[in-house]
């Protein structure tokens, strides 16, 4: 069994997503972080950054429990626990990675500088967030790219890369519908939004 310590945020749901995913069986445990419970001194025990997302799998290596953070760490860990989503034929592998780094070090931190950002300066400055905001799409024109030359973000099969995008696309809804083309980005969204185990993930922790 895995404990997951989240919340809903983009980070907590590529968790929630890539459990479900997965089908490995796990318990959603909500963190309220709008009342600080991540600084609370038993979650700073799982993680001293004080953050979501966080698992605990009680069967880890050796049958010894586990604590992970990060939600990149944990994709890929979930990835190597259930022997999914992370083919084991080094080029498709290598594909993969580049792809689901892509996700983690691009795209993922240029959504999060949004919301930084957002929050810097009160109101927001409206250079810094254009600025922001185009380079967050260049990320996603990157992506669409990729979309369009096969129909999952690493080629011809779902992957890690395609559940760790899908929170961050879903979160920046509202720029992805004001966007002008991003066609391919759109169709693969759609089709991600439909799946039931990414609809279950992104429902949690409810
Ligand atoms: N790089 C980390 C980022 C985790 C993160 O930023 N978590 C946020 C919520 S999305 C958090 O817990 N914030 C609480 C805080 O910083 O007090 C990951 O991918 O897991």
């Amino acid at each position: 069994m895995i404990d997951l310590y989240t919340a809903a945020t983009s980070n907590g749901q590529r968790a929630s997503v890539m459990l479900e995913a997965t089908g490995l069986p796990y318990r959603a445990h909500k963190i309220d972080l709008a009342t600080g419970a991540q600084r609370n001194p038993e979650f700073l025990k799982l993680n001293p950054a004080g953050q979501i997302p966080v698992i605990v799998d009680h069967g880890g290596p050796g049958g010894k429990p586990i604590t992970v953070a990060q939600s990149g760490a944990i994709v890929l860990y979930l990835a190597e626990r259930s022997g999914r989503f992370l083919p084991t034929e080094p080029v498709q592998r290598t594909r993969v990675l580049e792809a689901f780094m892509q996700v983690m070090t691009d795209v993922a931190p240029a959504s999060a500088a949004l919301f930084y950002m957002s929050k810097a300066t009160e109101p927001p400055n409206p250079d810094v967030m254009a600025y922001c905001k185009s380079r967050f799409l260049s990320m996603l024109a990157l992506v669409d790219r990729r979309l369009s030359r096969h129909p999952w973000l690493a080629g011809e099969e779902i992957s890690i890369a395609d559940f760790a995008l899908y929170p961050t696309v879903a979160a920046r809804k509202a720029i992805l519908e004001e966007a002008t083309g991003l066609s391919d980005l759109r169709r693969w969204a759609e089709t991600m939004a439909l799946r039931p185990d990414v609809a279950r993930g992104m429902a949690v922790p409810g």
